[in-house]
């Protein structure tokens, strides 16, 4: 690791919510030498930072993929097509598509003789069959296979996971992999369509208590359950996966399962109000229950994520109320001068 830190380490994604995070996290550790990436022009990254070498690059393209990994060291590959349910069931082809860019970035990794890479999968690789219960169904590692993952984005992940085995074992490429479970956090998408339920359900309960609308739209019947896992806690255990000798896909995510209708006691609890709800159940719901199994992350690293849902909720959403509050005296600012 600490030689890593004077070296070139590339980060790819590092527009979007968690790839930005990853390079503070990084910046702050002592690394010298940053590489960030992102398809998006360089004035829309979440995060951005002046001694940092910032690319806007389309990592589709093998030849971007090339530009990325010159000279890297190690690569963190967190570049993807993604979003919330309503975002990926409806974008499978373009979820699908993101083959392209872990398959070009573990072809130039090797091209360019980097040292170890990490790549970030999902827990939406998990067999649905196993996640048919409203009882938060446990997931171990192994419950990937026989596999049948969720469609179009899932699929996309498992194979991925399945090239960085294989470059590994044919190719001697040192490849890193983590299951993400639902991350969440300030910089994480809040509205537009690919916002996931932590953030989105924020944004609605903000928007009731500013509107004075007192109700709340929930996707399905509230009762599917899931494990969120706050940011910092992601950040601590790519770090802890990366430097390890674990060579397979492990969880990281939280084992506090909750409802969403328990989701959304805990934001309304944090806003100081009590909302109607309703329920829109031909809304994206995906899989019934999901749970991290930790299991392998204590038994091997001896820690998981443990921020409690409270707590980050909390700062979640601070930064979103913030956010839009802003966006709100924007719009006033406009509306004014054009009323002029
Ligand atoms: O979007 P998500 O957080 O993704 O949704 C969780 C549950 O919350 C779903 O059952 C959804 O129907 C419900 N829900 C209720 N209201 C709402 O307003 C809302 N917006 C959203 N978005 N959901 C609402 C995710 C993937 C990610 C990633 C993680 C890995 O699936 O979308 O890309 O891979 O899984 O754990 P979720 O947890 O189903």
């Amino acid at each position: 690791m600490e030689q890593a830190k004077n070296k070139l380490v590339v980060v790819t994604g590092a527009g979007g919510f968690i790839g930005g995070h990853l390079v503070a996290h990084l910046r702050a550790q002592g690394y010298k030498k940053l590489r960030a990436i992102d398809a998006k022009p360089l004035g829309e990254w979440e995060q951005q930072f002046v001694d940092v070498e910032n690319l806007s690059l389309d990592l589709n393209l093998k030849e971007n993929c090339e530009t990325a990994a010159d000279g890297a060291y190690e690569i963190y590959n967190l570049a993807a097509n993604m979003g919330g349910m309503g975002f990926i069931e409806h974008n499978k082809a373009l979820c699908m598509l993101s083959i392209l860019i872990n398959t070009h970035m573990l072809q130039a990794a090797l091209h360019h003789g980097v040292q170890r890479y990490f790549y970030s999968s999902s827990a939406c690789v998990y067999n649905a069959d196993r996640q048919k219960t409203f009882e938060a169904p446990s997931l171990k590692e192994e419950d990937a296979y026989p596999a049948m993952a969720e469609d179009g984005y899932g699929w996309e992940k498992l194979f991925s996971e399945r090239m960085c085995r294989h470059f590994r074992e044919d190719f001697g490429l040192t490849t890193r992999l983590a299951r993400f479970h639902n991350v969440y956090g300030p910089h994480g998408t809040w509205e537009g369509g690919r916002e996931k339920a932590p953030a989105a359900i924020c944004r609605k309960v903000i928007e009731a208590k500013a509107s004075g609308r007192h109700e709340i739209e929930i996707w399905g019947t509230g009762e599917q359950t899931r494990s969120f896992m706050y940011i910092d806690d992601c950040l601590k255990g790519i770090d802890k996966i990366m430097r390890s000798e674990i060579v397979d896909a492990i969880n990281l995510g939280s084992s506090e399962a909750v409802s969403i209708n328990q989701l959304v006691d805990i934001a309304e609890e944090i806003a100081g109000i009590k909302l109607k709800r309703s329920y829109k159940l031909d809304a994206p719901k995906g899989v019934n229950g999901r749970n991290s199994d930790n299991t392998l992350i204590q038994n091997l690293l001896g820690w998981e994520p443990n921020t409690p849902l409270r707590v980050g909720l909390e700062k979640t959403y601070r930064w979103i109320y913030d956010e839009y509050s802003q966006k709100q005296q924007g719009r006033a600012v406009s509306a004014f001068s054009g009323a002029r």
